[in-house]
């Protein structure tokens, strides 16, 4: 074991901060971070790695983008934190307001995770009611309510259901199956009027990269409206990633709440959630609904967030973001097709995720659970070798950034075709 490692493990729960990082899923250890500058990590052996994880989504325009470390840096001269508002606060709130209709008002969190369990409990003081459904495979942080039946690195770990969840809080999620409409408009039918919120990744990334079915996510709308019921996207991940208007701008569906995070800070810690006025005017202190945090809303992280959507809204950025995308995962089946390995690709936007399997297509959850896991594990490691970082579990969805260039994608591609001939011969 890396003496780094080892050391890390002395004082730290598994050596660390967020469970998938610790490689219990591929196998091995994992590799300590130095430095990130565009599409690349640097290791503390200074080995370089094309990252399609970008701390996991929010590097959108690459690692210490110059414009987003100036506006850090100009923020900091004026203190870290004041526990009081700031106008910057409101500039990121009415450029989210503005670029995404759905959200009239908008309350920052610190992260991804307190944006949607505020997001759960304002759904259920909004409707009085206390049931939520959620989808087997989609993750939404890790609080109580939403930790059932989860993705994410509660799936890598096989505690989909985590130890700690009090059965009688467990008892008011229902889990359904993605992208399974029937069963979506039957237990509608059923119990509709007990349902608090649906709360739902549009394009889910915690069980590797699914998007949801167009029809899926328009009945959930229509289910939504007919009983009352909050309609949540969960777009920590895809906002900003499928488009200036997220996955909902690509659907053409209005939810009643989004949650928001990654992208929204440029690499600062920053979640959010917003929607309709009526409903967020239920939060304290205009509403009963009690939210708070002594970090939210952090000006340092809100200046990173505003500099990084303001780089987004130049003309042509998504388009060539999304182009990028495509090449690598059309690169990489080609590849797979060449070496004669079972595979395919999801994407949308600037996720994307690969699945060792014989299926053309994957739409639902037990389709992810059923790849080839050891396959995906031993060309992790071949990747990784070869100075490609892929998340470290086969649950999670890749990302792309504005910096990754056409050479970066074919060395992706090219170094794919050297572990597809090893996987070969095993
Ligand atoms: N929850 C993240 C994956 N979907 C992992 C976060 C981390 O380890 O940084």
């Amino acid at each position: 074991m890396s003496k780094v490692f080892e050391h890390a493990q002395r004082v730290i729960p598994g050596g660390v901060n967020s469970p998938v990082r610790a490689f219990k899923a591929v196998g091995g250890e994992p590799v300590f971070m130095k430095s990130a500058k565009g599409p690349y990590l640097y290791d503390i052996d200074d080995k370089r790695y094309v990252d399609y994880v970008l701390s996991w989504g929010p590097m959108i325009l690459g690692h210490a983008n110059q414009d987003v470390i100036d506006a850090v840096k100009e923020k900091i001269q004026h203190g870290l934190s004041f526990g009081a508002p700031t106008e910057i606060e409101t500039t990121l709130a009415e450029k989210i307001c503005t670029l995404i209709p759905s959200i009239e008002k908008i309350r920052f969190t610190s992260s991804g995770t307190e944006a949607t369990m505020s997001a759960i409990r304002l759904a259920r003081g909004f409707t009085g009611r206390d049931k939520i459904i959620k989808f087997e495979g989609c993750y939404h942080g890790h609080s109580d309510s939403l930790l059932i039946k989860a993705g994410s690195g509660a799936l890598t770990f096989g505690v989909p259901s985590s130890p700690g969840v009090p059965a009688c809080l467990a008892e008011h999620t229902i889990t359904l199956t993605y992208n399974n409409t029937e069963e979506l408009i039957q237990v509608m039918d059923e119990i509709g009027d007990q349902i608090a919120g649906i709360i739902v990744e549009p394009v889910a990334g915690n069980m590797n990269c699914i998007p949801g079915d167009a029809d899926f996510l328009h009945t959930m709308r229509s289910l939504c409206t007919k009983h009352n019921s909050v309609l949540i996207f969960d777009e920590v991940m895809s906002g900003f990633r499928i488009g200036l208007e997220g996955a909902q701008g690509e659907y053409g569906i209005t939810p009643d709440i989004t949650t928001l995070g990654k992208v929204i800070g440029g690499g600062m810690p920053v979640g959010a959630f917003g929607g309709r006025s009526d409903i967020m005017d239920f939060i304290a202190p205009v509403g009963p609904v009690y939210q708070a945090g002594t970090l939210s809303g952090n000006p340092v992280a809100m200046a990173a967030g505003l500099t990084t959507i303001t780089k987004l809204e130049e003309p042509g950025f998504y388009d060539t973001l999304f182009a990028k995308t495509t090449a690598l995962c059309e690169g990489l089946e080609a590849a797979a097709k060449e070496y004669g390995i079972p595979f395919t690709t999801n994407h949308k936007g600037s996720m994307w995720g690969l699945f060792f399997t014989q299926d053309e297509k994957v739409t639902r959850y037990h389709q992810v659970i059923e790849a080839d896991i050891p396959r995906f594990n031993a060309f992790f490691h071949s990747m990784l070798e070869h100075g490609v970082y892929l998340a470290p579990a086969s649950y999670e969805a890749g990302f792309m950034s504005i910096t990754h260039t056409d050479d970066d994608i074919a060395y992706t591609i090219d170094a794919a075709k050297k572990s597809f001939a090893v996987l070969n011969k095993s």
